[in-house]
């Protein structure tokens, strides 16, 4: 069994061709002479690659497409090949194409919402049940909302946003629908149990949905990517079944409501360059943040709730992504009105964030990496490895990641990360703040 064997047997796992050792995979290196560092680089492009194919995906779905995205996807998974490229180097050199790839793969799905449903602009959205017949939407797939809100239009039935799907709000052409009523639940994780909790349908829309418990499984839907065992899958937009099950169901009852601001984007923000110059070159703005990334149950993640909270107020935190999720009911309040929490959307939207990032490097007339920036990552899914690389072919160094380090990565691949790039993983809140800030 896996867990009886020797660690040091598991130095890599491949099992791609009927040269594997005994029949079962090769844990070092292979008869082919593939070394763990290669296979866990080549672990690391197809993880990659799986993330900028979700971004594709939804973007395909908006009717963007960049042919110079497909093309890097051919030849990486070809690279992932037996037999086909053995060289560390080379393998390092993909994984920052790789990085190039996602930021045009997130810019072109950045453009594809903006087109559709113009740019985000802050808005407070209600947070809990309100009185009435209710589907809860999860996942990254704005179309898919889109079009359930068209069809809840001259109904009864309210629409409300899960986890990733709350930036949703900011965009003025959803927003513009009466049935988007608000936001239930948090993180992509807490599905379980506030999917039971709440006698509503629900509309799974990509990535990030579980397996649903009995008390739930005859009335979640899912639709695109997304399937679940003996669960409707909706593939033409006809969300009609769902209308009538919410209708059916009788509805949930008022609860007390809370609020939680989304939808900045990058005009917003840069509408207050002048004001943020001001601020930074009068040292009441130290150092921006950008804490963002993946919400996950592991204990460590309450790192991120801590890090935010133990800032000090001439701190601006910029984030996005269901990390948000650990600290976005925080009031930070704001700095001579600019607001020192800036919620700037889905995991995809980091592309903003970089380019608020570069935007404030012409600002100041700097590098990127001479920015008041630091980059805190939290990680959960191969998503993050897309955004995570983008940001290696930006260049970005000093970036905080956690909750662990990636098990592909071995030493070798840490090496490279920490010495090109100084990758940090987070350590305590409360010293990690100070070492950044100089303390
Ligand atoms: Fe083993 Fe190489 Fe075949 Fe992978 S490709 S299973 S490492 S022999
Ligand atoms: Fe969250 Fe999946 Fe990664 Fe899109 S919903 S960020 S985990």
């Amino acid at each position: 069994m896996m867990k009886d064997l020797p660690k040091e047997r598991l130095d890599m796992f491949c099992y791609q061709c009927s040269q594997t050792v005994a029949g079962n995979g090769c844990f070092m290196k292979g008869i082919c002479g593939k070394e763990p560092t290669v296979a866990r680089l080549q672990d690391n492009l197809l993880f990659t690659m799986k993330g900028i194919s979700a971004y594709n995906y939804q973007a395909n779905h908006l009717g963007a497409k960049d042919p110079e995205v497909d093309e890097f996807l051919t030849k990486g998974l070809y690279t992932t090949l037996t037999n086909v490229n053995f060289d560390t180097e080379d393998l390092i050199q993909l994984g920052l194409d790789a990085g190039e790839a996602s930021v045009k793969v997130m810019r072109l799905l950045k453009n594809a919402h903006i087109e559709a449903y113009g740019e985000p602009t802050p808005v407070e959205v209600k947070v809990g049940a309100q009185e009435g017949p209710a589907i809860i939407v999860t996942g990254h797939d704005l179309k898919a909302l889109e079009e359930l809100l068209k069809q809840c239009e001259g109904t009864d039935v309210n629409v409300y946003t899960h986890s990733e799907m709350l930036p949703a709000h900011g965009y003025p052409e959803l927003r513009k629908y009466s049935s988007l009523k608000g936001q239930i639940g948090g993180p992509w994780f807490d599905q379980k149990e506030v999917f039971s909790k709440y006698n509503a349908v629900i509309l799974a829309t990509s990535n990030c949905v579980l397996l649903p418990k009995d008390d739930y499984k005859d009335r979640i839907y899912t639709s695109g990517v997304a399937k679940l065992p003996c669960v409707p899958q909706i593939l033409d937009y006809n969300f009609e079944p769902l209308i009538k099950q919410a209708q059916e169901l009788g509805g949930l009852e008022a609860e007390e409501l809370t609020t939680v601001t989304t939808g900045f984007g990058v005009s917003t923000i840069l509408s207050l360059a002048p004001k943020i110059k001001e601020l930074v070159e009068s040292g009441k703005i130290r150092r921006f943040f950008l804490v963002g990334g993946c919400d996950s149950p592991n204990p460590k993640n309450s790192y991120y709730r801590e890090f935010v909270k133990n800032l000090p107020d001439d701190t601006v935190v910029l984030t996005l992504a269901c990390g948000k999720y650990k600290f976005n009911d925080l009031d930070l309040g704001d700095i001579e009105g600019i607001p020192r929490l800036l919620d700037m959307g889905q995991c995809n939207d980091a592309v903003a964030a970089v380019d608020v990032a570069l935007a404030l490097c012409d600002l100041f007339e700097c590098e990127l990496n001479d920015l008041p920036l630091t980059i805190v990552l939290s990680w959960m899914e191969q998503k993050a490895a897309a955004v995570l690389w983008a940001l290696f072919y930006l260049g970005k160094k000093d970036m905080l990641i956690g909750p662990i380090l990636p098990a592909w990565a071995n030493e070798d691949i840490v090496k490279v990360l920490v010495d090109n790039f100084n990758l940090t993983p987070i350590g305590d809140p409360k010293e990690d703040i100070k070492r950044i800030l100089g303390e």
